[in-house]
């Protein structure tokens, strides 16, 4: 039988990757060929992302590609939401794109709400308000009077930034678009109306195309500097959370799923987006998915929480990975306090363990001392916030969602798989770990017709991927400390 090889670029606010995936035989596979680490760089006027290190890896995953021999179909990459980068009238590129965790958004909501009212904004873009949104990042650039908008002709997010310099194609494509709370949900085009009243110049934005779009050939100088050659590029759903939700193994809709890595992404597949006053009060997203579906979904911190504590303790001499982190949260006493893992405190780098002491200190809770403790009191807050995130969640789409499954890098962490079981009531499916590489990669095999239908391509997942089921226990400790979140969060 006929075998494809596929390659996907996976970048996350942490770190790339590079994985090659092999569908045959009704099975696929999949594994990583090169990884690097992808951080942002504080330069004097702010946080940016280093976009030439960035595709100069990317290019260095496909050099590792081609040295196999095999031949490639295609190739797909996906990243974060939100961010991006403009380019002149001669498809330069402008700057370093700005990291999204930079303080030029802070106040941002306060000052778009001037313009318009929240309820015109979300029934106009169907998306969370996050200080870190596109649509903030530029309103600060309209204020600060950037003279990037007098000489940008072109907004591509990072995605559609990388798909430009591998296929030569300009395009905004709609997964991610749907990030920017600048596109409209129901007309699938950028609203002109919101842009305006953010002063944002409308020409910067380009036709939306689907996901699962073949751009072209791979650029002739790119295969040159590669070796990689007669392969498709081919946009997946970019934007790695709507690639990962692809690859959730679910049997029918009725289940909910969070994608676990820097962040928790908490939702469900919808068909159609929700602009009600309830999902406008609750703060959540309408970000697309593929085949037109929606997600209907809620940022949650997540680990990078944990991400931050490991940072501050190698710094301060202790490097650890996070199975040995887990292990003493593990092995630290339980239920020592609860933090609201959302608190704006938490949202910023720097000095983390030692502000989720503060909060507990300020809050008349008990103080985590050792690290186990502080990782212990974030994963257990965590697993609350869940719970409260996913109460809501059936609550907008009006029924009980079982199960719950928990893909991602974020799904390999045992403990906090058993405490969402725990504290949310529902079994808990984990897996696959490599969602976001595997559901790019099957947007680039139906794209290429190797595949028929989404149905299909998940079908596939459950025959090649394991997973794991976690079912709840001790529910009266779980009931307890939701209380205190719910004290904190009020
Ligand atoms: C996850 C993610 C989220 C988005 C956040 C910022 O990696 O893409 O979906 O809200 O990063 O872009």
């Amino acid at each position: 039988t006929s075998s494809h090889h596929y390659l996907a670029i996976d970048l996350g606010a942490e770190s790339g990757r590079a994985m090659h995936a092999t569908l045959a035989d009704g099975r696929l596979s999949i594994e990583e060929i090169h990884r690097f680490i992808n951080l942002p760089v504080r330069v004097p006027d702010g946080f940016h992302w280093d976009a030439l290190h960035q595709w100069s890896e990317i290019k260095a995953g496909m050099a590792v590609a081609a040295r196999s021999g095999l031949k490639y179909s295609s190739i797909g990459l996906d990243t974060w939401g939100v961010d991006f980068g403009l380019l002149d009238r001669n498809g330069a590129l402008l700057g370093n794109p700005f990291y999204y965790r930079d303080a030029r958004t802070d106040g941002m909501i306060e000052e778009s709400l001037k313009r318009l009212t929240r309820e015109q904004i979300f029934t106009k873009t169907g998306a969370q308000f996050s200080s870190f949104n596109t649509l903030n990042q530029l309103l600060s650039m309209a204020l600060d009077k950037s003279p990037f908008f007098e000489i940008a002709e072109v907004l591509l997010t990072m995605p559609d930034l990388f798909n430009y310099w591998m296929s030569g194609v300009v395009a905004n494509e709609f997964t991610n678009a749907t990030t920017t709370q600048c596109l409209n949900p129901l007309t699938h085009d950028w609203d002109r109306d919101v842009l305006a009243a953010m002063d944002i110049p409308a020409r910067l934005f380009r036709p939306v195309i689907n996901p699962g779009t073949v751009l072209g050939q791979l650029l002739p100088n790119v295969a040159a500097d590669t070796g990689l050659k007669d392969v498709s590029v081919v946009a997946p759903a970019c934007h790695d959370t709507g690639s990962a939700v692809v690859a959730v193994p679910m049997q029918n809709s009725d289940c909910a799923w969070i994608s676990s890595g820097t962040w928790s992404i908490i939702g469900a597949e919808v068909p159609e987006p929700n602009l009600s006053e309830k999902a406008l009060a609750y703060n959540f997203a309408n970000e697309g998915s593929v085949f037109g579906a929606w997600r209907l979904l809620k940022n949650v911190v997540g680990l990078w929480i944990v991400q931050e504590c490991r940072r501050y303790w190698k710094k301060h001499g202790e490097d650890l990975n996070y199975t040995e982190l887990t292990q003493m949260a593990e092995e630290a006493k339980p239920f020592l306090a609860v933090i609201d893992p959302d608190n704006d405190l938490f949202i910023y780098p720097g000095r983390m363990p030692e502000k989720i002491q503060e909060y507990c200190a300020e809050t008349g809770q008990a103080v985590p001392q050792t690290k186990g403790e502080i990782l212990r009191v974030v994963l257990e807050s965590l697993a609350l916030k869940y719970r409260f995130v996913f109460g809501r969640l059936e609550e907008l789409v009006g029924k009980h969602l079982n199960p719950i499954h928990i893909i991602g890098g974020g799904s390999q962490n045992r403990l906090l798989n058993q405490f969402t079981a725990d504290s949310t009531g529902r079994t808990v499916v984990t897996g696959p770990v490599e969602a976001t590489a595997v559901g790019n990669v099957l947007m680039q095999a139906i794209a290429l017709g190797h595949l028929g239908s989404l149905a299909e391509a998940r079908a596939l997942v459950r025959a090649s991927c394991d997973v794991e089921t976690y079912q709840p226990g001790n529910p009266a400790q779980w009931d307890q400390a939701y209380s205190t979140l719910l004290d904190l969060i009020k």
